[in-house]
């Protein structure tokens, strides 16, 4: 067990005794237990087998004991113990926004209420208004949380499903059963959240390859078979759709099943119109005779007189148009990534050291990293006061002495207040490489003052641009409302840039509004938002949501090469 699931079980344990009625103190044990074996440089198992445990600060005998058996055994009695006692369902309550152990607490004793249904009810009855701690506002809050939760139901986040989808793509490869395997469907297309998993199979023995996949690791249960597709469910819930076709027909399959739909529906639709009937099983003239030949998909958009259209964009929203005319973008690919900001550190909540992120930073092939902990208002993410601020200056200094053709920028990732100004005064701001604004709370205003706020902000002649600026977290709340247009518009009479935060719960830029700002000459940073030096991986998937975007690496911001960066940013 690593240090990462002891965290995750403390923390697990201190949200149930909250939602216990236990005291305070208790649960804020275990939080701070949490936060410290996170944080830990050494080796969980080793302090725990020279018994050294104790010595870390913040580590008392009761947890000393509990990690203890959790690193010797893989289990905590204390831990399934009162798991029991708490009522399953309060689990789902806790993901409406608004609605933390204490609130959840308060509805289940006072109401009785255990499910995301029985408090959508109470809502709707308005049973939430003369509760101790709720009020009309929490109410409608958490009734519109529900109904997002409701409407996202089943769907997963799509790097989680990329993952187990690699694994049985790998799987079946290796069998050397099949021609060829390849993931389709909106995983394909890179979706920020898919229902299922697609996989598509060529190959003479479609009967081999179905026992072959249904007898690989993941696969839990076979949900049905016919003789060229099979339904299973993988252990960790998600469902996977394979199918199984001879490998002259893959080329046309693999597109059909891609899709979208829209788009499906657009090709067909072209193909008519050129004589041709397109499906799953190939291309055919109107006679009905065979089909064409394609060896890939390259020729399969070739014959009907186009580009090659990569899965991202087949959203059917001009790509068949632009690829007519030959008018597709070169989409920004890894390769062109050049830099990475909004990176966080031990300055304030983040995980690794300032030279752990160069380090990895240097492993990816990046030229440049630019650091942004939390400004001073984000308390309870340890913002940096003004003496960390100058104390992390010269750490970044001192370093930047240590490397050739790579640089660290000194930043900061400074709260947007309430009426849109920013919480460090003017000659502090001037002092940083780069600011990156973002909204951390008051959530809830409308969407004018909102608006108003995120525009304001963008203003103000020391920022450089604008962090996750809806505020979505996918799959758990809706962003917060606010006029897009305006808030590109002036990025872009400013010359500010947008972020695309590449966590794949944000991916915030939305992709259908990267294009947007493309189109209005506003450039997107794809930033990891990154809490560890692992985290900085998240970058692939920020470029997935770009080149969903239509985005080329003349749009993304940190594309471009370090010289040219550090004029940019006035550090030459
Ligand atoms: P999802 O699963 O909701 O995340 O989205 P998709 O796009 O993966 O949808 P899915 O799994 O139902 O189907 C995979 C692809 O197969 C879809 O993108 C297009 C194609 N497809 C499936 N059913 C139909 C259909 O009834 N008509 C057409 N034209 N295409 C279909
Ligand atoms: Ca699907
Ligand atoms: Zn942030």
């Amino acid at each position: 067990m690593d240090r990462k699931e002891i965290a995750q079980i403390l923390t697990e344990i201190g949200t149930m005794l909250e939602l216990l009625g236990e005291s305070p103190f208790k649960s804020r044990a275990y939080y701070n237990g949490a936060r410290t074996i996170e944080l830990l440089t050494e080796d969980i198992e080793e302090l725990v087998r020279q018994d050294r445990l104790k010595e870390v600060r913040g580590i008392g005998k009761a947890l000393d004991e509990k990690i203890k058996e959790l690193v010797n055994t893989g289990r905590l009695e204390y831990y399934d113990r009162i798991r029991e006692k708490v009522p399953p369902g309060l689990f789902d309550l806790l993901k409406v926004p608004g609605l933390g152990p204490k609130k959840v607490r308060t509805l289940y004793e006072k109401l009785g209420i255990t499910t995301l249904g029985e408090l959508e009810y109470s809502c709707i009855e308005n049973r939430l208004i003369d509760l101790p701690g709720f009020g009309e506002k929490t109410q409608k809050k958490a009734l519109e949380g529900i109904q997002y939760l409701k409407r996202n139901r089943g769907r997963y986040l799509y790097p989680e499903a990329l993952d187990k989808a690699r694994a049985l793509v790998d799987g079946l490869r290796e069998s050397g059963l099949a021609s060829r395997v390849s993931i389709a469907g909106s995983l394909r297309r890179r979706t920020e959240t898919v229902k299922d998993i697609d996989i598509l199979a060529s190959g003479d023995l479609p009967e081999a390859i179905m026992d072959e996949f249904s007898r690989l690791p993941w696969v839990d249960r076979v949900l049905e078979r016919g003789s060229s597709k099979l339904g299973a469910v993988l252990d960790s819930g998600i469902r996977v759709d394979l199918r199984v076709v001879d490998d002259g027909q893959f080329p046309f399959a693999l597109h059909h099943f891609t899709g979208s739909k829209e788009h499906n529906t657009a090709m067909r639709h072209r193909a008519k119109g050129m004589g041709f009937k397109i499906n799953e099983y190939g291309i055919f003239g109107e006679s009905g005779e065979g089909s064409v030949q394609c060896a890939d998909e390259q020729e399969f958009f070739k014959y009907l007189g186009l580009q090659y259209i990569p899965p991202e964009i087949r959203e059917n929203t001009g790509e068949i148009e632009a690829a007519e005319q030959g008018r597709l973008p070169r989409l920004v690919e890894y390769d062109d990534i050049k830099g990475i900001f909004h990176i966080h550190t031990r300055y304030s909540d983040g995980i690794s050291s300032i030279e752990e992120m160069a380090k990895r930073a240097i492993e990816m092939g990046m030229f440049y990293i630019g650091i942004s902990d939390h400004s001073r208002s984000a308390y309870y993410a340890g913002g940096l006061k003004e003496e960390d601020v100058l104390r992390q200056r010269e750490e970044i200094e001192r370093l930047n002495g240590l490397y050739e053709g790579f640089r660290i920028f000194a930043g900061i990732e400074s709260d947007i207040l309430t009426d849109g100004s920013l919480d460090y005064p003017d000659e502090v701001l001037a002092s940083f490489d780069f600011v990156i604004a973002s909204v951390h709370s008051a959530f809830t205003l409308d969407r004018e003052t909102m608006t108003k706020r995120l525009v304001r902000a963008l203003e103000n002649p020391h920022v450089t641009m604008l962090g996750h600026p809806t505020g979505r977290l996918i799959l758990a709340r809706e962003g917060y409302p606010v006029d897009l247009e305006r808030v590109i518009e002036t990025a872009a009479g400013l010359g500010k840039v947008i972020e695309l935060n590449a966590n794949p719960y944000r991916l915030d830029l939305d992709w259908r509004w990267c294009r947007r700002a493309k189109e209005m000459g506003v450039r997107i940073s794809i930033n990891p938002d990154a809490h560890s030096s692992e985290g900085l991986g998240d970058i692939v998937y920020g470029v997935d949501a770009a080149r969903k975007g239509w985005l080329e690496a003349g749009d993304v911001f940190n594309c471009i090469p370090l010289a040219e960066m550090e004029r940019l940013l006035k550090r030459a």
